[in-house]
């Protein structure tokens, strides 16, 4: 899989990789931006789901890489509109005016479909597959921006690596899980970490004791029960609440490293 995505960057411009805002340094995958550095493409972040995030928090991270790691970054929130002007701004600056191709890259869910579609707007053409690209006409698309700027959209080529609960903040498809429960209480006690527990109780509109409290909760709130056992069905609210951070439903945020001294996920 990523042996597509290293040949889609030799014919690029610029890479452009998303990032979920809430979880940069864990969606970020620096074997792409090294690959591209080093074949002189320019290298863009985007952190995506700005919606969920404090502007502050926002702002620091654009900082952090920028002056840490001197890559160009920028906010975005494809879904609300906002911060899609900046994105064009930014892709003409690096192009300098020229024509090029930019390539979307990024771990699933991350949005890169979601920006392309905020992108091109209501009327902008969309071309058809590239015809010439390697036989996988199917999956890659190259989308015109404007007249300027054409865009890769690459569907699956960085699969989900890490740990449990890294897969599933790198978008691991939830319905490829054996054991959703696991991943999920992982995933809540990181979001219990960075944010308080009333932010879930609003979002699932219960209270909750701990982690599994909460699937349990959800699960009977819903009426997801066995029906051999009638116990809640905690897999289903597992399942529901990893989909419902891919699709961008759970605020939290973390921070970068230099303002975040005890948290290992952000020692990049
Ligand atoms: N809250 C929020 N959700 C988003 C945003 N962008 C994408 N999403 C959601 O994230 C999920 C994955 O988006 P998609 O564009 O398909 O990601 P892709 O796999 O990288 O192409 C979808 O449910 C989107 O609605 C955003 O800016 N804010
Ligand atoms: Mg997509």
């Amino acid at each position: 899989m990523l042996g597509k995505v290293l040949q889609l960057i030799k014919r690029s411009d610029i890479v452009a990789e998303v990032l979920d805002a809430r979880e940069p340094s864990l969606t970020r995958s620096k074997k792409i931006e090294n690959f591209a550095i080093k074949n002189n493409k320019k290298v863009l972040l985007i952190l995506n789901k700005g919606d969920l995030v404090p502007l502050w928090v926002l702002k620091a991270w654009k900082q952090y890489f920028e002056s840490n790691e001197d890559i160009k970054t920028i906010y975005i929130s494809s879904t609300h509109h906002l911060g899609t002007k900046v994105l064009r701004d930014a892709m003409k600056a690096l192009l300098k005016g020229q024509k090029g191709i930019v390539l979307f890259v990024g771990y699933p869910k991350t949005g890169k479909s979601s920006i392309i579609n905020a992108l091109k707007g209501k009327h902008s053409a969309f071309t058809s597959a590239h015809p010439l690209e390697y036989g996988y006409t199917k999956t890659i698309q190259l989308f015109k921006i404007d007249n300027k700027i054409y865009a890769w959209d690459t569907p699956g080529v960085i699969p989900p690596d890490g740990d449990e609960l890294e897969k599933i903040i790198r978008g691991y498809n939830v319905d490829r899980l054996e054991d959703p429960v696991k991943p999920a209480l992982l995933l809540i006690e990181r979001i219990l970490k960075f944010t308080s527990a009333a932010i879930l109780k609003q979002i699932y509109k219960t209270e909750f004791s701990d982690p599994y409290d909460l699937l349990v909760k959800i699960a009977t709130k819903r009426g997801w029960i066995n029906k051999t056992d009638k116990e809640p069905n905690v897999e289903m609210a597992a399942k529901a609440i990893i989909r419902d951070f891919h699709e961008g439903k759970i605020t939290y945020y973390t921070l970068p490293p230099s303002l975040n001294r005890d948290d290992k996920s952000s020692s990049v």
